[in-house]
């Protein structure tokens, strides 16, 4: 009985489950580089990279372990271009008796291989992914008939579930978030410690050129490629976090310094989103650091939180929410993205040092993507679609299922308050506090109207102001309008002007 194993290029993990149990003598191992796949949007070149490269590493380490793999290249002449015609010509080459694959991880490619069962006439078994640690089922039972969906009880659920950072049924320290100790700012007299550089190797360097040559209209560039591509080299980058970088990521897990991508963040989401690193056994490595007392309560919260927490929650609520959630847009926002994005060309400081720098490493951490990038589209009106084609266009590590819920949901607030309770919007002020980047900026955080003034000033009262009828009403947004309210007829028409003035430059 011969069993066609299709291994997606998200599934790069030897403890997949379609792999579970099976008899290496009987399974051929299906992988395909798919043209579809790298242009269904711009994916920066670094990504498509280092997807592709990870996958031949990948398959050459299966073959070694004795698993028969059939790779089909990117210029192969009879590669079809799409995993459904690829999955044909594989039947009539080894005339399989099933195929069994993962679950995919998102809507678009999950209906290709729910169409695999009404096409082919062998049986299709399409396995749960087990590398998560809810199931599908496990989030909808919390999540149905809840009055609200919010991380932080999801997140409780899953310490109790995987016992990280319990003492009994309670919490370690006895708080379940550290997150008010998760706020500092950096500053430049720290040594600040640098990710891992893996200098490609021959068989990357090929993939590069390849990219190059054929998608050489994508965003980004690959010079400075870096990432590891095996899970050898990923777990180097592991350990090095865990040694230099985890013990201040709780203290500067929100800060941003000019030139510094990286600062104290792990850069481990590539790895751990294409399988070649287990987010559990991660996780479990950081709280050993913890319990050995190498480092503080407030980084190993606060890192296992955003992956058992942030990342599960993420996962849960693109399933849950459905096929349209992509389609929500509870402010209205229509404004076409600016072409800065994708250029980075632009005299606001902080938007061109993180877009700048996720265009030279296709990474950005988590509040350059949520308080920079993120807030300029939320305050600005941009349409959540482009947004979220944007965001998962550029970064190495994103995928639909944990890109589209940050996008859409915690950042631009397009699901109406489903994933997050009030927008993260904010004027200058919390970036001039949370980072340096206002110093070398042409205009001044500290005026809110006049042609210096920082442009998010502006746009965050015309935000708040616009989109009252939505908001006024919500708890967590009381402040603000309260702020708002007592503003003079004549300052708020200055902010909403300077407002429509700034907006009116983007095109
Ligand atoms: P660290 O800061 O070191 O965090 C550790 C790990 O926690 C990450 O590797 C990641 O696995 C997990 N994590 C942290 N925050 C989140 C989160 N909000 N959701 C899911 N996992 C989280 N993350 C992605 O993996 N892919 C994406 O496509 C993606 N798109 C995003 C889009 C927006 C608008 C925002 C605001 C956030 C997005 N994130 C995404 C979450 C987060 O920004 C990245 O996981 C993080 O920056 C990755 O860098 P790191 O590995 O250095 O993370
Ligand atoms: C993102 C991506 C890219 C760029 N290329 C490939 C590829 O050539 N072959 C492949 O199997 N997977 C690729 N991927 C990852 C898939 O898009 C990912 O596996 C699906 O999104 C899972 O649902
Ligand atoms: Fe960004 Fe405004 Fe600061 Fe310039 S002044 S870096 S635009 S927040």
């Amino acid at each position: 009985m011969k069993t066609l194993i299709p291994i997606l290029g998200d599934q790069l993990s030897h403890q997949i489950s379609s792999l579970s149990g099976q008899d290496k003598s009987q399974a051929v191992l299906l992988m395909v580089e798919v043209a579809e796949e790298a242009a269904y949007v711009p994916h920066h070149k670094a990504k498509i990279a280092y997807i592709l490269s990870a996958m031949r590493h990948h398959a050459h380490d299966l073959e070694s372990q004795g698993w028969q793999v059939d790779y089909v290249y990117l210029d192969d002449p009879q590669n079809c271009g799409n995993f459904t015609g690829e999955i044909v010509r594989a039947i009539e080459k080894h005339r399989p008796h099933k195929i069994r694959v993962t679950e995919a991880g998102e809507w678009r490619v999950k209906a290709m291989l729910d169409s695999w069962g009404d096409r082919f006439e062998i049986p299709v078994d399409i396995i749960p992914d087990t590398r998560f640690i809810a199931s599908h089922s496990e989030f909808e039972n919390w999540a149905t008939d809840r009055k609200q969906l919010r991380m932080e009880f999801f997140y409780r659920e899953m310490r109790r579930k995987t016992g990280l950072l319990m003492q009994g049924d309670k919490p370690e320290g006895g708080q379940w978030n550290y997150d008010s100790e998760n706020r500092k700012p950096a500053k430049r007299d720290h040594q600040i410690p640098k990710p891992l550089h893996f200098p490609p190797d021959v068989l990357t360097l090929d993939v590069i050129d390849m990219v190059t040559v054929r998608f050489g209209n994508h965003i980004g560039r690959t010079a400075n490629f870096g990432f590891a591509v095996t899970r050898a080299d990923a777990l180097r980058q592991q350990a090095h976090f865990l040694d230099v970088a985890l013990p201040r990521f709780g203290d500067y897990q929100d800060a941003m310094l000019t030139d510094e991508p990286f600062l104290w963040h792990s850069i481990l989401s590539p790895y751990i989103n294409s399988g070649l690193l287990d987010p559990l056994e991660l996780c479990r490595n950081v709280e050993t650091r913890y319990r050995e007392g190498l480092v503080p309560i407030n980084a190993a919260e606060g890192f296992i939180r955003q992956v058992i927490g942030w990342r599960e929650y993420v996962r849960g609520i693109y399933w849950f929410a459905g096929p349209d959630y992509v389609n929500r847009n509870a402010l209205g926002a229509s404004r076409p993205l600016p072409d800065f994005y994708w250029t980075g060309k632009t005299d606001m400081h902080c938007m061109a040092q993180s877009i700048g720098q996720t265009l030279d490493y296709a990474y950005a951490h988590h509040i350059q993507r949520l308080m920079i990038t993120g807030n300029f589209a939320l305050l600005a009106g941009i349409n959540p679609v482009e947004v979220h084609q944007w965001y998962l266009a550029v970064y190495a590590d994103a995928y639909e299922w944990v890109e589209l819920p940050n996008t859409l949901g915690m950042s631009q607030f397009a699901d109406g308050g489903m994933l997050a309770s009030k927008p993260y919007a904010s004027s200058g002020a919390y970036i001039n506090r949370m980072s340096d980047y206002c110093r070398s900026c042409r205009y001044d955080v500290k005026q809110r109207t006049g042609p210096d003034a920082c442009p998010f000033n502006a746009l965050y009262w015309d935000f708040v102001a616009r989109n009252a009828p939505m908001l006024r009403t919500n708890p967590r947004m009381a402040m603000p309008y309260k702020n708002w309210e007592r503003m003079t007829g004549a300052d708020q028409a200055a902010l909403r002007s300077n407002a429509a003035k700034f907006l009116e430059t983007l095109g």
